[in-house]
């Protein structure tokens, strides 16, 4: 498939109601304003780019009301269906999805809207976070920390999400780079044997056996949509973001990642999620001390195992 034609299709999606802190919405504007497209064209991509891509906006407080523990179900609904469209639009006319974000709820909607035109999907998921809890398992009721139950339809049904039916099998998706996973989450991963390489196990192979590893189970010729959260990649590198968490990946395993599946030529549409552009605080030695110290004793009491 995707050796033929460099063609880019960037969707900027400024949105926040999956999680609580604002800024996230002003991503897609600071990564353009940076030059990401004009990087893109450098590289000899065609991009498209609709200029006028949205910052979302609640449309009322009917957009905010909760279903059980789950915050902003219409509005998150309301968006993730419009960016699956938007997605399977562009991957349909051969174009690489590459989707700004915006919180990581939005992968509803571009696993959505890829998986409707690639049959055989594989999805690698870097991200601290597993984003797999249910709306029973949820203890923040933020939506971006459900996607994936969404998307493999083990959320139920979702009154709200009557538009998203399941689309992605629990033996189609790696994740690289948990390290923060909820008691109930890792019950999920387990019961479902859904693949995932930890922290843990990126130090024990090392990124380039990890990567060989995850692209063998997904099929070397499998089309494959990376969602990367960049909170996957350690707070000393990437700071502003909503919900670090130290241990990540290094500046260069993170990147390896994004270089491995370009080499494969497998890559057919990716999202970069949760920069919030209005976080990033410095914290002083003894507040780090003290975390590194009680990360350390975790370590050893046994919160990273899955
Ligand atoms: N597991 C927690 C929850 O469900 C935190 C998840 C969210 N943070 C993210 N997602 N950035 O990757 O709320
Ligand atoms: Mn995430
Ligand atoms: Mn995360
Ligand atoms: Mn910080």
């Amino acid at each position: 498939f995707i050796k033929g034609p460099r063609a880019v299709g960037v969707v900027g999606a400024g949105f926040n109601g999956g999680q609580p802190r604002p800024g996230v919405e002003q991503g897609p504007t600071e990564l353009v304003k940076y030059g990401l497209l004009d990087q893109l064209k450098t590289l000899g991509w065609d991009v498209t780019f609709d200029e006028k891509f949205p910052v979302y906006e609640l449309k009322g407080p009917e957009e905010t009301g909760s279903s059980g523990k789950l915050k902003n179900v219409a509005y998150v609904s309301r968006v993730t269906e419009d960016l699956a469209n938007t997605v399977a639009a562009f991957a349909e006319k051969k174009l690489i999805p590459l989707t700004l974000g915006g919180d990581h709820s939005l992968a509803m909607g571009t696993i959505a809207g890829t998986s409707r035109v690639y049959s055989n999907l594989g999805v690698i998921w870097v991200d601290a976070h597993a984003d797999i809890n249910t709306p029973e398992s949820t203890d923040s009721g933020n939506l971006h920390g459900c996607p994936v139950s969404f998307l493999m339809g083990l959320a139920g049904k979702v009154p709200g999400f009557e538009w998203l039916q399941p689309c992605l099998a629990t033996n189609r998706l790696v994740y690289i780079g948990l390290r923060s996973v909820d008691d109930g989450e890792k019950k999920i991963l387990r019961d479902h044997k859904i693949k995932a390489f930890s922290m843990h196990d990126v130090d024990g192979h090392g990124i380039g056996r990890v990567m060989e590893m995850a692209l063998d189970y997904l099929g070397t010729n499998a089309p494959i949509h990376l969602s990367y959260d960049v909170d996957g990649i350690d707070p000393t590198v990437i700071a502003a973001t909503g919900t670090p968490v130290r241990g990540g990946l290094t500046f260069r395993e993170g990147h390896y990642i994004c270089e491995k599946l370009y080499e494969t030529g497998q890559l057919v549409a990716m999202d970069l999620m949760e920069v919030n552009p209005s976080l990033g605080e410095v914290i002083t030695e003894k507040e780090q001390t003290i975390q590194v110290g009680c990360s350390l004793v975790r370590a050893a009491f046994g919160e990273t195992l899955l």
